[in-house]
């Protein structure tokens, strides 16, 4: 393939223009503030013209309820770039990850950038690279944009990449929560892209309006859809939407006990 297509997706305020504008040299605005990239702009890697970078607007959710997040789904899930690298702002990993839980279900290989690291590093605490690795099922790459240190690992991991065909996998909930997802894959796997079933698995048990909108199911299969859902949210006693952002919740919490060591001071923070 010529052109090898790199999705820069993050929240808000993580360095996703700083990164961006450091990979292509181009010279988008930056700032302390939310909202600067409202649309997505795309440029070529300085070091390699067959790149082309993807800058997303900040997002902390791939919900369906800003137009940022619905600009950055729809690109994600329909344009399918052929790697999403996720940047995250190392102070403020807990946050940030609740998105990457979410990013690891498209099925496209995600790249985790840590970016920040020069306020972690001051900050005493200690983030475990090679632990948060393994639970994410992803690589992690250090990072600070501003300190211009760890760029060219990037670069070096995208291309390890780009000669491998990675399967991306995506974390595992509980038992009674995974056993509704695998009924709805069973209903919806012949309506979807393979590679991204878990994606519209999750989407349909949280019953997103859009999701169900473009899927052009039977009424028979909305209505199979429907009763497993229902029947979670008897057994598990929560909507089905809370039920996920519980699970997100609860899986970064362990992943984050496992990886990471706060210093006893209080930790500085750019936001
Ligand atoms: P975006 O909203 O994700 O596009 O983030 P920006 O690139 O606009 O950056 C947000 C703020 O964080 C700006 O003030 C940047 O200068 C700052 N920033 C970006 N990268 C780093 C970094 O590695 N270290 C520090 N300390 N600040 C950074
Ligand atoms: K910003
Ligand atoms: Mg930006």
């Amino acid at each position: 393939k010529e052109i090898f297509s790199v999705a820069l997706v993050g929240n808000p305020n993580s360095g996703k223009t700083s990164l961006f504008n450091a990979l292509t040299g181009n010279k988008q605005s930056v700032g302390n503030w939310p909202g600067v990239t409202v649309e997505r702009k795309s440029g070529r890697l300085k070091t390699d013209k067959t790149i082309v970078l993807q800058d997303l607007p900040g997002i902390y959710s791939l919900s369906p309820y800003s137009p940022e997040e619905i600009i950055a789904r729809d690109y994600l899930v329909e344009s399918c770039p052929d790697i999403i690298l996720n940047i995250i702002d190392a102070t403020n990993i807990e946050r940030n990850l609740y998105l990457t839980t979410q990013l690891l279900e498209i099925g496209v290989p995600v790249i985790v950038v840590l970016n920040m690291m020069d306020v972690v590093k001051k900050s005493g605490d200690r983030i475990n690279c090679d632990k948060l690795s393994y639970q994410l099922g992803a690589p992690i790459i250090p990072i600070s944009v501003v300190k211009n240190e760890g760029i060219s690992a990037i670069k070096e991991k995208i291309d390890a990449y780009r000669n491998k065909d990675i399967k991306q996998q995506h974390l595992v909930f509980e038992n009674r929560l995974e056993a509704a997802l695998a009924d709805i894959v069973k209903v919806v796997e012949k309506y979807v892209p393979t590679p991204r079933v878990r994606w519209y698995a999750v989407k349909l048990f949280e019953q997103d309006e859009k999701v169900l909108d473009m899927i052009k199911m039977t009424q028979e299969d909305q209505a199979e859809i429907h009763d497993i859902v229902d029947v979670s949210e008897q057994i598990m006693d929560d909507d089905s939407v809370s039920i996920m952002v519980n699970e997100r919740y609860e899986l970064i919490d362990k992943i984050v006990n496992l990886s990471v060591v706060k210093s006893n001071s209080v930790s500085a923070s750019v936001s």
